[in-house]
Formats: structure tokens, C-alpha cells, sequence
């Protein structure tokens, strides 16, 4: 059984989007983030970095538990795990291995930082706001001219470099971007939102999430809370 340490942000939706495809079997644990629940010893113990999403497999390789924590580690490993969404074929492989470090570090940081500044952060710094939106804008123009060439970011297939990306274009709005501008990231996205694993995927803990982030929530995410245990 595979146990989800996690909450519905878009590095949670990632691994609950291929666990759906993969057709794996797991339960879901709720870490209210908002709530300071990654601050427990317990969560510490599998995810020392305080951040969702973990998992704890306790069928891992040779039959013996594995922990894990970073969302690109964790869809290496459930790729490996059933043979699906990442090719033997060498080239295919790498290729796929690219496009998901690209997200791991480029679009995901990025566009955490663009959320932060538009929509988290106390004081509207202009030339924050700016420095992400146009990173951001970048990054997307980047995606949308191998989406010329490819179907999925590593080539004709779907893959986990799909899987790892898609979830942080899902709020295009919100981070100062007209996804009409990006035509084939516009076709791209389409296509994996309408898969049924993906939809599943996205709706998993979708309720537990209050809408807003309140004042308590932003103080244990970027207030003194976060930085007390240094
Ligand atoms: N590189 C990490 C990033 C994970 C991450 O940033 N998680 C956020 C939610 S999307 C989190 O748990 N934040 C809680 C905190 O920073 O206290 C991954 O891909 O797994």
C-alpha cells in the first residue's frame, strides 16, 4: 500500500494525477499546510524539508519500505515501479528526465514565486511582480514552441514531464497570463485536462482547501512560523 502525505496545491496534484494513471492503489493523508500539520515530528521524519508531497510505500524495491519527498524524485520512482509514463527507450527516457527538471526547476519555482508576489505578499513590490510575471511568461513561451514540434513536452508520448507540468498551468490567470497567447500549450493543456485519471487526480482532498488563504495560513507559510526552526 502506498501511503500520500499531501494537500491539493499543484506539487500534491502531481502525484495524485499519477497515481490515478498508474492505477495504484493508496491512501491519502491529509497535510493541512495551512494548518502548520507539515511542522509535526511525524511528517519531518519522511519529508525534512516541510513540504508536501511524501510517500511511503511499504511494497517499495526488494519488498522493503521506501520514503520519499520531492515530487519529481516520486514520479521517477512510481514510473519505475509500474513501467508506465517513462519510456526504456534511452533517448525517449532522457529526454522525459529533461522536461521534468525543466518543471522541477524552472516552472515550479517560478511560478511559486509569481503566485507568491501577486497574489500572497503583503506589500505589492512592482518590480517583483514584474521580475515573475515575465519569467513566468518566458517559461510558458518555452513550452509552447516544443509543443510546436511535439505533442507532449518529451516528444509524441505522455509522460511524467506531462504529469509534473500540467498542474502549474492550471492557474494561468493568476499568474498575469492569457493562455490564448500560447496556442499550443493551449492544445496541450486541453488534452490533459480532459483525461479521466487527470480529472480524478485534481479532485482528490479538492474540498479540504479553503478557498482563501487566511492570515494564520500566510504566517506558518512565509511569516515567522516557517522560519522558527532553524
Ligand atoms: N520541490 C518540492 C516543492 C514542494 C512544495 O513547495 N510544497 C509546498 C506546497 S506546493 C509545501 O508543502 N509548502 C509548505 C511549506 O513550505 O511549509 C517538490 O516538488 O516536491
Amino acid at each position: 500500500m502506498i501511503d500520500v502525505y499531501s494537500w491539493p496545491t499543484p506539487n500534491g496534484h502531481k502525484i495524485h494525477i499519477m497515481l490515478e494513471e498508474c492505477g495504484l492503489e493508496y491512501h491519502v493523508h491529509a497535510i493541512n499546510i495551512g494548518a502548520g500539520d507539515q511542522f509535526t515530528p511525524e511528517f519531518l521524519e519522511i519529508s525534512p524539508n516541510n513540504k508536501i508531497p511524501a510517500i511511503v510505500d511499504t511494497d517499495g524495491p526488494k519488498g522493503k519500505t521506501i520514503a520519499l519527498f520531492e515530487s519529481g524524485a516520486i514520479l521517477i520512482y512510481l514510473a519505475e515501479k509500474t513501467g508506465k509514463l517513462l519510456s526504456d527507450d534511452p533517448i525517449e527516457r532522457y529526454t522525459t528526465l529533461q522536461w521534468l527538471m525543466f518543471q522541477m526547476g524552472n516552472v515550479g519555482p517560478m511560478f511559486g514565486q509569481t503566485h507568491h508576489f501577486r497574489n500572497y505578499a503583503p506589500e505589492k513590490i512592482e518590480y517583483a511582480i514584474k521580475r515573475y510575471t515575465n519569467e513566468t511568461g518566458r517559461l510558458y513561451a518555452v513550452m509552447d514552441k516544443q509543443l510546436s514540434k511535439t505533442e507532449y513536452l518529451a516528444g509524441d508520448r505522455y509522460s511524467i514531464a506531462d504529469i509534473a507540468t500540467f498542474p502549474w498551468t492550471r492557474s494561468w490567470e493568476n499568474q498575469g497570463q492569457k493562455l490564448s497567447e500560447f496556442p499550443n500549450v493551449e492544445r496541450w493543456f486541453n488534452a490533459i485536462a480532459a483525461r479521466p485519471a487527470v480529472q480524478r487526480g485534481v479532485a482528490v482532498l479538492a474540498n479540504a482547501r479553503p478557498p482563501v488563504m487566511d492570515d494564520k495560513a500566510k504566517e506558518l507559510l512565509f511569516g515567522a512560523a516557517q522560519y522558527a526552526r532553524r
